[in-house]
């Protein structure tokens, strides 16, 4: 195995599957319950926003509690360990990777721990049920603040900075995500446009599985440990 210099991650919803949040397209996913239009477009948020608050605060409420499982603890030793610069693009709202220890790392679909105001525009942590008549802790308005995620329809968070550590990366990694939203979906392409290795590492292949040079299949808490303890055992036997 080569030794890499700048390692790209993206993750999704798969990788906290075996913390025991639901991922949304698995036969039992959220998507099996919900429609997306209604609870993660701004149309549905405007023609029904408790249906929106519950949804997500019920998802938060299941985050909170959740812990990390061994990949992400994993992946943030790869980021302590390794030589090279490893970057983690999560699709994932919940802070699973950051209570696994991970720094370097950008929530490209928002996170449900923070809300975000339409009024002043201001983030601030948010831990308990968002409801419409709570105020903005900057501009005291109620009932202006959503949960900071990305719709459909919205443009996904820090494009420009994932854009440019695709193009100058040496190993992507993708794990936990079926390849069915874009641009996410389309990392793959570009990681491979830069000379990348490309690796799937996937409970089943994805949507976009011919597009990866490698394919590994298994539960992320088993694949993931093992992949990153070779990568550190390449990088560090010279
Ligand atoms: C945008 C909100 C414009 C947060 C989400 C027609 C064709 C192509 C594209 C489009 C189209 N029409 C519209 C679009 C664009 C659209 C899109 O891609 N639609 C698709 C569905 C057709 N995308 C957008 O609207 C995006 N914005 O395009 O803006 C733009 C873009 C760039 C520049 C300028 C303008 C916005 C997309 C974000 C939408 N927000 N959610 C939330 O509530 O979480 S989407 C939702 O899907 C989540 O964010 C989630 O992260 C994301 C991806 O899902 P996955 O993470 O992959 O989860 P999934 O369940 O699908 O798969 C889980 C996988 O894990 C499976 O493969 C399973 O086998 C595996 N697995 C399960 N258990 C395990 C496991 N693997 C390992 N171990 C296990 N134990």
């Amino acid at each position: 195995m080569a030794a890499y210099q700048r390692i790209v991650v993206l993750t999704g919803a798969g990788l906290s599957a075996e913390s025991g949040l639901s991922t949304f397209r698995d036969a039992d996913g959220i998507w099996a319950r919900y429609d997306y239009r209604d609870v993660a477009t701004p149309e549905g948020f405007a023609r029904n926003p408790e249906l929106v608050y519950e949804f997500y605060n019920r998802r938060r409420r299941d985050g909170m509690k959740a812990q990390p499982n061994a990949a992400h603890i994993a992946l943030a030793k790869l980021e302590r360990e390794y030589p090279g610069e490893v970057l983690i693009v999560t699709q994932n709202v919940d802070t699973l990777h950051e209570a696994a220890g991970s720094r370097n790392l950008i929530h490209m679909h928002g996170q449900m721990a923070l809300s975000l105001c339409a009024a002043c525009d201001a983030r601030s942590p948010w831990v308990e049920d968002l409801s419409p008549d709570l105020a903005c802790p900057s501009c005291s308005t109620t009932g202006s603040m959503r949960p900071d995620v990305v719709w459909f329809g919205e443009i996904p968070y820090e494009l420009e900075r994932i854009s440019a550590a695709l193009s100058g990366c040496d190993l992507f990694l993708s794990i936990g995500t079926s390849g069915n939203v874009y641009p996410a979906a389309g990392f793959v392409a570009a990681a491979r446009e830069a000379g990348a290795h490309t690796v799937e590492l996937n409970l089943e292949p994805s949507e976009g599985t011919s597009l990866f040079a490698e394919r590994i299949e298994g539960p992320a808490s088993r694949v993931v440990p093992a992949y990153v303890d070779r990568l550190l055992a390449a990088a560090t036997s010279g």
